[in-house]
This record gives structure tokens, C-alpha cells and sequence, in this order.
């Protein structure tokens, strides 16, 4: 019987890109994301190419009730899941802290945190009472640094790397592995949605080559793929080009 696998935010980007990687080794499948749209033309993809079971959620991670009614009202087929990607995320402006927009702040806090708590707390108990099962966090190089204008952005994914560490510790007895992968500049809708227009968005990615979505998945199929006795705690993966934060090489 094929394993399940909830990907949160799986409309773009890291999230897309990790469902096929999941999809290939036929684990049916959970999507998640508010662009319904994309959520069904992307399962008709999936379920076209694979032979496996796709479900569509369709709720924003930010509402607490709605999303634990979405976990809790799993189809039968979907309601032991063994991995669980907790992807969805944003940034939100890029400002200095004591000029920052504080709906930005909160649409980051609210999303990067409370909606990865809210998914991981609907999903976790199934998998204590099965004793089995992985989660694998979507960190961030913002998770380790913080950088001049990241202020709240890097304060969520430095939130990220600590839930990572206590819910390794926590599921400690049920052999439940968590893992978190933090990459840097990866070239998806991130800087669009961050800044708000394509031209600023494109000049991110400008003069190097940055990672892509399928590098993340890359990252994330060897995690899920050690053998039980093997957990991966953390992998931080940055474009050849960038060296931290704050040292990235441009070509003039
Ligand atoms: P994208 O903008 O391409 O994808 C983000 C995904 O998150 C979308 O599928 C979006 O779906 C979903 N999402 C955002 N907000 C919500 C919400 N409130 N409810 C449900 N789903 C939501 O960006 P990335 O693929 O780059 O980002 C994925 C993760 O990777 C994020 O956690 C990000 O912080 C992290 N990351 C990204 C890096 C980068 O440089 N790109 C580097 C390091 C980490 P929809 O809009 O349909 O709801
Ligand atoms: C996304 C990478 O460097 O823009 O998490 O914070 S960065």
C-alpha cells in the first residue's frame, strides 16, 4: 500500500517541486494552498503522470480552525500520513524593524509559525499513536542569520529552527523523525510575493546563478530517504554563489 505525504503550500515553488519529488516515489498525496486553481490542475498532473491518490485542501494555514476541520475530516485513505513537509511560507516586505509594517509582521508571524504549528498539532497525534512517521520543516539561511531589513522574516525562521529542535525531542520516544532544511536564495515566487512587483523580484536573482525549487527537493528526498535508524537533524544548502546572508557574488 503507498505511503501518504502532506505538503503544505504545494501551488509553487519548494512545496510543488517537493510534492512530484513525492509523487515519483509514489507516496499519495495531501496538497495544501489557498490558489485552488493551482491546487487542481496540479493534482490532475500528479494523478495523469503517477498512479497514485491526490487530495486537495484548500484553506488559508493561518486560520487556526479551519485548518484543524481540514485534518480532522481526512478521507479514511489519507488519515495516516507518514510525512508531513510543513512548506508554507512567506516574507513580507523588507524593511528596517522600527519602520516595518506591522500586517507584514503579522502576516509572517501568523503564516511561518502559528500555521506551522497549527498543521503540525492536527497532524502530530496520528502519528504518536502510529509510532512512526517524519516532518520535515522548510527553514531558511534566515533561520540561522538575521540580515540588515530581515528583522521579523529571520525571527520566524529562527522560530522554525527551534520547533524543529523541540518536536525532535518530544517525538523522541514514538521514533518519529523531524528534520529541518534551510536553504538559501531559491528562485520561486518568494521575492514576488516579498516585494510585490516582478522587476524588483527578477534583480534577486540577477547575475548568479540562484537554487531552484527541484535543488530543495533534492535536499529533501535524502532526508526521507535514510534508512529508519538514520535521521538528517538539519541540512542548509546555499547557491555556489552565496556564502551566507550577506556575501553573495553577482557576474558585472
Ligand atoms: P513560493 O511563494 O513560491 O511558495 C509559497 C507557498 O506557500 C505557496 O504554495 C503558497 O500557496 C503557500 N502559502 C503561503 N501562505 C500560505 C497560507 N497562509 N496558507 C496556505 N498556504 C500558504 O515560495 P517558496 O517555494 O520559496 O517558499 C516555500 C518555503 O520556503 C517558505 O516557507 C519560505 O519561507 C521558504 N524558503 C524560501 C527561500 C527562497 O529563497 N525562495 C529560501 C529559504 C526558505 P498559496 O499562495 O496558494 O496559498
Ligand atoms: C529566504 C532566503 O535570504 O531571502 O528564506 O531570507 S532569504
Amino acid at each position: 500500500m503507498n505511503k501518504t505525504a502532506l505538503v503544505t503550500g504545494a501551488t509553487s515553488g519548494i512545496g510543488k517541486a517537493t510534492a512530484f519529488m513525492l509523487a515519483k516515489h509514489k507516496y499519495n498525496l495531501i496538497i495544501t494552498g489557498r490558489r485552488l486553481k493551482r491546487l487542481l490542475e496540479f493534482k490532475n498532473e500528479l494523478t495523469e503522470k503517477f498512479n497514485i491518490e491526490v487530495l486537495t485542501l484548500n484553506f488559508d494555514i493561518r486560520n487556526r480552525e479551519e485548518t484543524k476541520k481540514q485534518i480532522e475530516n481526512l478521507p479514511e485513505k489519507f488519515q495516516n500520513i507518514d510525512i508531513l513537509i510543513n512548506n508554507a511560507g512567506l516574507a513580507s516586505g523588507l524593511d528596517l524593524i522600527h519602520e516595518g509594517n506591522i500586517d507584514d509582521w503579522e502576516k509572517m508571524i501568523d503564516t511561518n509559525i502559528k500555521g506551522l504549528l497549527y498543521i503540525s498539532r492536527a497532524v502530530m497525534p496520528k502519528m504518536t499513536e502510529r509510532k512512526t512517521g517524519h516532518i520535515v520543516n522548510i527553514s531558511s539561511i534566515a533561520g540561522k542569520e538575521t540580515y540588515l531589513k530581515g528583522n521579523v522574516y529571520c525571527a520566524t525562521k529562527h522560530a522554525v529552527e527551534s520547533l524543529t529542535k523541540a518536536m525532535r525531542i518530544d517525538m523522541l520516544p514514538y521514533g518519529i523523525k523531524v528534520t529541518s532544511v534551510a536553504p538559501g536564495a531559491v528562485n520561486t515566487e518568494f521575492s514576488l510575493v516579498r516585494l510585490g512587483n516582478k522587476e524588483a523580484a527578477d534583480k534577486v536573482y540577477e547575475g548568479y546563478m540562484p537554487l531552484l525549487a527541484q535543488d530543495i527537493a533534492d535536499a529533501v528526498e535524502f532526508a526521507i530517504t535514510r534508512p529508519p535508524h538514520v535521521n538528517i537533524n538539519e541540512l542548509l544548502i546555499m547557491p555556489t554563489a552565496q556564502a551566507n546572508s550577506s556575501h553573495l557574488h553577482r557576474n558585472e
